[in-house]
C-alpha cells in the first residue's frame, strides 16, 4: 500500500496506515503521518461503482463547488492530489484510491448520543441539500443508476428470490411476505417524480449518521462526508435515509429485533434540523411526503439487504453469518413500527412545518 501512499501529495512521512471507519462499500484506512497529519485513503469498490473515473469526476466537481461556498476547511471534503495532478491513483491491480484530509476534532456516529446530535445532522444534510441547489444537476454523472428507484429494487428481490442462488429462499418466507405485501405502495415516490409532481434535486442519496461528521467540541454539524452517491434525487430520499438509520432505537444489525424501534423524539429532532435548514426550498408535497419518504427508504433497504442475502452477500460487506438478514429484519421491524406510529409521525411534521 506504501506505494499507492507515495503517489499522493502528502506532508510529512507515513508512519502507519490501517483499517477505518463501518462503511459497507468502500475500504478505507487512516493514513498517519510522523507529522502528525492524518488523511483518510479509500479504495473504491468497483463491483458497485462501474465507472469510477467518472465518479471521481463527480466528487471533485461536487467538493469544488462546495468549497467556494464555504471556505472552511473542516466544511468541506478535500481530495488530497496525486504527484500528477490526478483526483485518485489505478493501481498495477487495476484498484482506483482516493485520498481526503482528514476532518479532524471530529465525531463519526453510529447512534446519536442525545437529540441534540441527530438534529445537528439533519442541519448538515438540509445545508448541504440548500449549497447544491444551484449546481448544475446535468454534469452529474449517475453514479449508481436507478439507485433509489425502489420499483427496480423490488424486480431485483423477485429476481434474487426466482434464482435463489445460494438456496436460501426458505430461510426467508416471512421476509419475503412482508416486502411483497408492501409493493404496490413501494412505487409512490418513484411515480410522483415521474408524472413531475415531485421534483428532482441534487441529493446526497446516503444520508446516514456515519456519513457526517460533528464537531468533537461543540457536537455541531461540521461536514457531510461520503460523496459516492450525489446525483439527481428526491429530497424525500435524503431526510428518509437519515430516519431509517438514526431514528431507531438501535444499530442497524442489531439481532434482538425488541430493541428496534423508531425514536418519535429523534424523529422529530431531525425534522425540525432538515425543516430548519431547507423547508423554504421545499414544495408542500415535499413536506407532506417526509414520512412517506422515511417509510420507503427503510422498506427499500430492507429490500436490498434480503436480496443480497438471497444472492450471497456480494453487495454489502459483511461481517458474520446472516449479516444482512440480520440488516433486513431491523429494517422491517422498523417499517413496522412506523405503521403503527403513521398519525404521530404526520402530526410531527405537519406541526414542525406550521411553525416555519
Ligand atoms: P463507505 O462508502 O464505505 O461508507 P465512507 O466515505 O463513508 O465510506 O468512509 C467510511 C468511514 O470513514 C466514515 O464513516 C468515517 O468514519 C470515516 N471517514 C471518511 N472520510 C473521512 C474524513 N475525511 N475524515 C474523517 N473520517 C472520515
Ligand atoms: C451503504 O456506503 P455506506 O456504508 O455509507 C449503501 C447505502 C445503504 C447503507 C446501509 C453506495 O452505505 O445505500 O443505505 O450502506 N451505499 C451504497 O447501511 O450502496
Ligand atoms: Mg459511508
Amino acid at each position: 500500500m506504501l506505494g499507492v501512499v507515495k503517489q499522493f501529495k502528502i506532508e510529512g512521512n507515513p508512519v502507519s496506515c490501517e483499517r477505518y471507519g463501518n462503511g459497507h462499500i468502500n475500504v478505507t484506512y487512516l493514513l498517519v503521518c510522523d507529522n502528525d497529519r492524518l488523511y483518510i485513503l479509500q479504495m473504491i469498490n468497483k463491483n458497485t461503482f462501474k465507472n469510477v473515473e467518472a465518479l471521481m469526476g463527480n466528487i471533485s466537481a461536487v467538493t469544488k463547488f462546495l468549497q467556494e461556498k464555504d471556505g472552511e476547511a473542516r466544511h468541506v471534503l478535500h481530495l488530497v492530489p496525486t504527484v500528477d495532478g490526478n483526483d485518485f491513483v489505478k493501481d498495477e491491480n487495476g484498484e482506483y484510491w482516493r485520498m481526503y484530509d482528514f476532518i479532524t476534532d471530529s465525531l463519526c456516529l453510529d447512534q446519536p448520543e442525545s437529540a441534540d446530535d441527530f438534529y445537528e445532522s439533519a442541519v448538515a444534510f438540509g445545508k448541504f441539500q440548500n449549497m447544491l441547489a444551484s449546481f448544475p444537476a446535468h454534469t452529474l454523472f449517475e453514479t449508481i443508476p436507478n439507485f433509489h428507484n425502489t420499483v427496480s429494487r423490488y424486480a431485483q428481490l423477485r429476481e434474487a428470490i426466482e434464482k435463489n442462488p445460494c438456496g436460501r429462499l426458505s430461510q426467508v418466507q416471512a421476509e419475503v411476505d412482508f416486502a411483497l405485501a408492501r409493493e404496490n405502495e413501494a412505487g409512490t415516490i418513484c411515480d410522483k417524480l415521474a408524472t413531475g409532481e415531485l421534483p428532482l434535486r441534487v441529493t446526497h442519496n446516503d444520508t446516514k449518521l456515519n456519513n457526517v461528521m460533528l464537531d468533537k467540541e461543540t457536537r455541531t454539524a461540521l461536514c457531510v462526508i461520503d460523496l459516492d452517491t450525489v446525483m439527481p434525487g428526491s429530497a424525500l430520499y435524503d431526510f428518509g435515509d437519515s430516519i431509517r438509520f438514526g431514528a431507531s432505537t438501535a444499530v442497524e444489525d442489531e439481532q434482538d429485533l425488541s430493541k428496534v424501534n423508531v425514536d418519535l423524539s429523534l424523529f422529530e429532532a431531525y425534522t425540525k434540523g432538515f425543516l430548519g435548514t431547507c423547508a423554504e426550498s421545499l414544495t408542500a408535497l415535499e413536506i407532506e411526503l417526509l414520512p412517506m419518504g422515511a417509510k420507503l427508504m427503510t422498506l427499500e433497504c430492507g429490500v436490498r439487504f434480503l436480496t443480497d442475502y438471497l444472492m450471497g452477500d456480494t453487495y454489502f460487506r459483511t461481517h458474520r453469518e446472516g449479516h444482512n438478514l440480520d440488516r433486513c429484519r431491523t429494517q422491517f421491524k422498523l417499517v413496522a413500527d412506523m405503521e403503527n406510529k403513521w398519525a404521530e409521525m404526520n402530526a410531527i411534521v405537519k406541526k414542525i412545518a406550521s411553525e416555519k
